[in-house]
């Protein structure tokens, strides 16, 4: 019978060099099967004199239950070491795949509203929002141009297919928010109300079919043409800074009387004349005045009681004219190179 000592190391060693489970379970055939040494071993005690049966059977009991504590042993390291292989294969690393895509920004033209909101809503004045899709009395009767009024032809106006002809449109302008906001709510307002405008203009330096403006409404006791110059100076110099020049020129709108253009110098040729300002050293940046009496009536606010200031300005055209971008079509072409500078 082989010495029990010998199997005990020789299987001790086949246990420690299996690197799977299933050697493992191979190992433990061999070791414990019906074709083992042990089992050739415990039929060889039956040949022993009766007198040493006992001591070589409790022996091989003894090599069967530490081969049995090693295999065990065994086992749970291996099994461990299958866990941890399966966990970091179905690992993600999150920084990698961080790193590996680019991080997105804002358009220029979102960030500008958004600064933007925040200087008016600093001077006190509260966002307001209306649709893109108008109807022809917000967009134009409302604001005091009825039917084949001539200034209409100011706006080139992009109509939908709905109702009756030329009643449903993209709305031209912000100026249409001013209204609704009158209609819902009694003065005092202080209100600026930014959005999407469409118009059948063609593309050039300093015009896009879809563009932005920001609109805004004063509508209290007393309010003077003085403190709307005073709001456009204060909002120019908050977004440009004190070296750009602003100022106010004489014009017309049929929804404020009297009514003004205001311009800055421009920023491409520092008022020297170039292509984008058309050679004349200044920008229009928006339109402004002193709402019209028959806007106020339109929309039931009593002239007698209440005065108010108007204006609208270009939201990509401020930007153009702070980031010193001679063509205002780049805006639209969504050219990485120039989106990734901003
Ligand atoms: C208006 O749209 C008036 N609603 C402004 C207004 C509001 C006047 C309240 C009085 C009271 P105008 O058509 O001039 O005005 O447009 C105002 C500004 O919008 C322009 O100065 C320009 O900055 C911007 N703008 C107009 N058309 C375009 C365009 N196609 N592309 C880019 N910006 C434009």
């Amino acid at each position: 019978m082989m010495d029990p000592e010998v199997l005990t190391e020789r299987a001790a060693q086949l246990i420690a060099q299996t690197a799977t489970l299933g050697e493992l379970h191979a190992v433990q055939v061999e070791l414990l099967g019906k074709n083992s040494a042990l089992a050739v071993a415990r039929h060889s005690v039956g040949r022993l004199d009766e007198a040493e049966r006992p001591e070589a059977g409790r022996r091989l009991l003894e090599v069967r239950e530490e081969i049995e504590r090693l295999l065990a042993q065994r086992r749970a390291v291996l099994e461990e070491d299958q866990r941890r292989c399966r966990l970091s294969g179905d690992r993600l690393d999150l920084t990698e795949v961080a790193l590996a895509s680019q991080r997105g920004r804002l358009h220029l033209v979102q960030r500008t509203r958004d600064e933007l909101e925040d200087v008016f809503v600093g001077m006190g004045f509260v966002v307001a929002e209306g649709p893109e899709v108008e109807t022809d009395w917000y967009n134009f009767e409302a604001l005091n141009m009825p039917v084949a009024h001539p200034a209409r032809g100011m706006w080139d106006t992009l109509y939908l297919d709905l109702g009756e002809e030329e009643t449903v449109l993209l709305r031209t302008h912000t100026s249409p928010v001013q209204i609704r906001l009158m209609q819902d709510q009694v003065p005092p307002i202080y209100a600026v109300m930014p959005g999407r405008c469409y118009r059948r203009d063609t593309p050039d330096a300093r015009h896009i079919p879809v563009f932005h403006q920001l609109e805004g409404l004063v509508v209290d006791h007393g309010i003077s043409f003085a403190d709307l110059a005073g709001t456009i100076e204060t909002f120019t110099t908050a977004y440009f800074g004190s070296d750009t020049h602003s100022r106010l020129r004489p014009s017309y709108f049929p929804f404020t009387e009297p009514s003004a253009e205001f311009e800055v110098t421009c920023s491409i040729c520092k008022g020297k004349g170039c292509r984008t300002c058309s050679h004349t050293g200044w920008v229009e940046l928006g339109g402004c005045g002193m709402v019209d009496p028959e806007v106020f009536v339109a929309v039931g606010v009593d002239p007698e009681e209440w005065t108010g200031f108007a204006f609208g300005f270009g939201i990509d055209r401020l930007a153009q004219m702070r980031h010193v971008i001679p063509d205002m079509r780049i805006l639209l072409d969504n050219d990485v190179r120039f989106l990734r500078q901003l």
